[in-house]
């Protein structure tokens, strides 16, 4: 296969249903002829993934702000180089749980550094590289929390209190609506079933409107 494949990406706070709904935007995609990569962030990579661990340690207490943005960014350079753009450079779709959006709403919202700091590292790593489609599922704070809590380990950003969730949701929300072209809102709050009607939709026209 020839030709530069498309990058979508899935996104929300905890609990939303990403994970969930990857499979079968993979295998739709599959269905439409596509070959696909399914991946996510941090990690993606093996060294990547390394830096995931770090991140995620419940362990790592006191992580300064700014080295939680920067580990994001590093994972990042990594899995583009090793994973994003040789997949997309051969003409797959790449299909990735998580990407910069999350750190606008987690590093941004969240934790309440500037966007223009972002963008400046967003630039730096990506270059002009951005996602093609964003399905941003939406779930109110306690539901997506709830869900998540079913898990027995807590990792360190499921450790943040309920206001941290709700300043990234809003940060995400605010996206959806700043980007409405690329990002779409989701109704995630619902049953499996009627997600995935609703994502399996998006990507379905989406892929129709990219052919070849
Ligand atoms: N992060 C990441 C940053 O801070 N900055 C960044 O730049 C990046 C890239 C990653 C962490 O890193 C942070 C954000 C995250 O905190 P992770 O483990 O990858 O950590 O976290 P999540 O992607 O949030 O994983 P979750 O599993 O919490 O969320 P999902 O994938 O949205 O949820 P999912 O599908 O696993 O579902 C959770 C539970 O809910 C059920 C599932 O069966 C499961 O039990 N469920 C539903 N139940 C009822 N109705 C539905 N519609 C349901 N959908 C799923």
């Amino acid at each position: 296969m020839t030709g530069r494949g498309r990058f979508i990406t899935l996104e929300g706070i905890e609990g939303a249903g990403k994970t969930t709904q990857i499979e079968a935007v993979c295998t739709l995609l599959a269905e439409h002829g596509r070959a696909v990569v399914r991946t996510r962030e941090p990690g993606g990579a093996p060294l990547a993934e390394r830096i995931r661990a770090l991140l995620l340690d419940p362990e790592a207490t006191g992580m300064a702000e700014d080295t939680e943005l920067l580990l994001m960014f590093a994972a990042r350079a990594e899995h583009l180089a090793r994973t994003i753009r040789p997949a997309l450079a051969e003409g797959a779709w790449v299909v990735c749980d998580r990407f910069t959006d999350a750190t606008y709403a987690y590093q941004g919202g969240g934790r309440g550094l500037p966007a223009a700091r972002i963008a400046v590292l967003e630039e730096f790593v990506q270059g002009p590289l951005r996602p093609d489609l964003t399905l941003f599922f939406d779930v109110p704070v306690a539901v997506g929390l709830a869900r998540a809590a079913r898990r027995s380990a807590v990792d360190r950003f499921e450790a943040e209190t309920i206001d941290f969730f709700e300043r990234a949701r809003a940060a995400y929300l605010a996206r959806a609506v700043a980007d409405p072209g690329r990002i779409r809102r989701i109704d995630a709050s619902g049953d499996p079933t009627g997600v995935g009607a609703a994502v399996r939709a998006i990507v379905a026209d989406f892929s129709a409107r990219h052919p070849g």
